[in-house]
């Protein structure tokens, strides 16, 4: 599995807690990779609340990237930028994060493969599921398409939409590296639990 399987994307909307204190619930219950995920503050209050959870993760020895900015990214020291088919392209992304982490949202084959032959180190590939989380998520592609994927490219997939406890090990079957997951988590009762819950899962498909 790609960086401990589970990807946790952040959601200020969902949560009651800060979202200092819901990153941390989330590492505390064995979660190894956070994605900072803001699509409403300015930039600098991204960057500001980047630099925090960038020394929470790096507390936990955990991996953490920044949706959308690549330059936030670098400046608090992230691993790595998760890009859009809206975004800097790939090839243009590369100049700037060098060697870091450069993951590319797809949403069919075609933007899978183009992902993975512009060296992006993994792709996330969704709406597996419906979701209310990304408004303009699209059509759900469901399992059959998400393993049509996962056969065609040899980069980690990591499946993203609608996950939750009660679909994760087919998604995991369809030959998802990773899935990434806010409401599935954020919208439970105990973020810890719910969180402890996806680790022990998703563990069971770690060799
Ligand atoms: N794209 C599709 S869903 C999503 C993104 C960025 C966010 C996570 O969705 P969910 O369904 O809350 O786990
Ligand atoms: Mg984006």
């Amino acid at each position: 599995m790609l960086f401990g399987g589970i990807c946790f994307i952040t959601d200020r909307r969902l949560s009651a807690l800060s979202i200092e204190d819901t990153v941390k619930a989330v590492l505390d219950a064995g979660v190894k990779w956070v994605q900072y995920r803001e699509k409403e503050l300015t930039r600098r209050e991204i960057y500001l609340t980047a630099e925090r959870l960038r020394r929470i993760t790096q507390e936990y020895g955990a991996v953490f990237i920044i949706n959308d900015h690549a330059d936030i990214a670098l400046s608090v020291g992230a691993d790595g930028v998760h890009l859009g088919q809206d975004d800097l392209p790939l090839k243009e992304a590369r100049k700037v994060m060098k060697d870091k982490i450069i993951g590319i949202s797809t949403h069919d084959l075609e933007q899978a493969k183009e992902a993975e032959e512009g060296g992006a180190e993994y792709i996330g590939f969704g709406p597996v599921f419906s979701t209310s989380t990304k408004k303009a998520a699209g059509t759900p592609r469901g399992i059959e398409v998400l393993k049509k994927v996962t056969d065609a490219v040899s980069i980690p997939v990591v499946a993203i939409g609608g996950i939750k406890l009660d679909n994760l090990e087919e998604v995991i079957k369809a030959g998802a590296e990773a899935v990434a997951v806010a409401s599935g988590i954020l919208t439970s009762d105990n973020i810890y639990r719910t969180a402890r819950e996806f680790v022990k899962i998703v563990n069971k498909y770690s060799t």
